[in-house]
């Protein structure tokens, strides 16, 4: 594995690239083109540019996240071919520029959901934080303005303005996408793009819906292990994987992470780290869940707030996770996910510097321990 950070370039991050470059071991940075909207073209010189800023700072781009996918290709709308060429065309000019992985999601509408993005612990950090009844009070067309908490000055992708501005007529969108559709758009949109990811070897990592179920009425298809292994069947080729998020996957404590990280063998391109703390979980039926690791968690309205990386912090077994992609033999990029928000750091909610940094370090930790133990 080769261990990463996000950074959100020179204009939009507060962290900068000598600060990642000072967190040890992480050379390589993810990152995009920020103000490329979905469906643009992405040309060579663009992409020249950004990693020469990278290389200023004595690192380099291990992959992108994300190219993102636009409505039209998700609904299978009028621009769908026009977007997938622009998307093809991208990615030809990323291969040139010898970058191998690009991250990207098929959720519907919105990237990711919070009711919170400062539930202060006892501690006093921040983290962003889920519950279903707060979910459930949210009127997704007020989603920007009803989520709890700022961002800090900074605009966290996938809640820009301007997309929250249209939120009424993007849920108007996909008023008759159903999972099949969805599904059927996302084979389509593979089919197209495997040709130029086998020409310059470019693997697809798609990055899990999160939460893990339906929010709002929308689709999710990416979801579970079964959901997976039918996207991959679909479209069968090494290029066609997955980026392995242990926080997204991981809100449905029924996702056996360990074991889904065996399953997935070869197809990981990418993996997010991070740890949850579930408060309480509930199925739509009522009845009491048993998490992977073994605890009961108790029932009432779904709640999770992201914990610090460490195991003891949270719900899942971190341990488990990095041994089971240590076995799998997984060698891409990995990267701390969200972190909480410490030491008075003002930042992107979830992307400080402080908390990703100790994240990086222990998850190397782990894996320096668990290599070493099978010397
Ligand atoms: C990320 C996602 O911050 C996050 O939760 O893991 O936003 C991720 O970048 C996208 O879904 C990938 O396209
Ligand atoms: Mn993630």
């Amino acid at each position: 594995m080769e261990m990463t950070l996000r950074w959100y370039g020179k204009e939009f991050d507060t962290v900068k690239l000598w600060q990642i470059n000072q967190i040890p071991g992480v050379k390589g940075v993810i990152t995009t083109l920020y103000d490329k909207a979905a469906g643009d073209l992405w040309t060579q010189d663009e992409i020249k540019k950004l990693k020469a800023d990278v290389a200023e700072a004595d690192m380099h781009i291990s992959g992108i996240e994300s190219v993102n996918i636009s409505d039209d290709i998700k609904i299978g709308g009028g621009k769908r071919d026009e977007h997938i060429d622009n998307y093809i065309k991208t990615l030809e000019n990323l291969g040139k520029e010898d970058i191998h992985m690009v991250c990207y999601n098929f959720m519907p509408v919105f990237d990711w959901t919070r009711s919170e993005l400062a539930r202060r612990r006892a501690d006093g950090a921040t983290v962003l934080a889920y519950n279903q009844k707060a979910v459930d009070a949210i009127n997704p067309e007020d989603m920007f303005a009803s989520i709890n908490g700022d961002m800090n000055g900074t605009v966290m992708p996938g809640w820009e303005p301007e997309r929250m501005a249209r939120v009424k007529e993007l849920f108007e969108m996909y008023k008759d996408i159903d999972e099949d559709k969805l599904f059927a758009n996302l084979v389509y949109f593979l089919e197209a793009i495997m040709p130029v990811c086998n020409k310059y070897d470019i693997k697809m990592a798609i990055h899990p819906d999160d939460p893990a179920w339906n929010v709002f009425g929308l689709p999710r298809i990416i979801n579970n292990e079964k959901n997976i292994q039918r996207m991959m069947k679909a479209v069968d080729d090494v290029h066609n994987g997955v980026t392995f998020c242990s926080g997204s996957y991981g809100t449905n404590p029924e996702n056996d992470l360990p074991q889904m990280i065996r399953n997935l063998k070869g197809r990981i391109h990418f993996a997010h780290v991070r740890n949850l703390q579930f408060n309480s979980f509930q199925h739509e039926d009522g009845s009491q869940v048993t998490s992977w690791t073994g605890e009961k968690i108790p029932v009432g309205p779904a709640d999770f707030e992201e914990a610090c990386h460490l195991s003891s912090d949270g719900s899942f077994d971190m341990y488990e996770i990095v041994k089971a992609l240590y076995d799998i033999g997984f060698d891409g990029p990995i990267r701390p996910d969200h972190g909480r928000m410490i030491w008075d750091e003002k930042a992107m909610p979830g992307y400080g510097l402080y908390d990703r940094a100790l994240g990086a370090c222990y998850i190397q930790g782990l894996w320096e321990a668990i290599e070493k133990s099978h010397r």
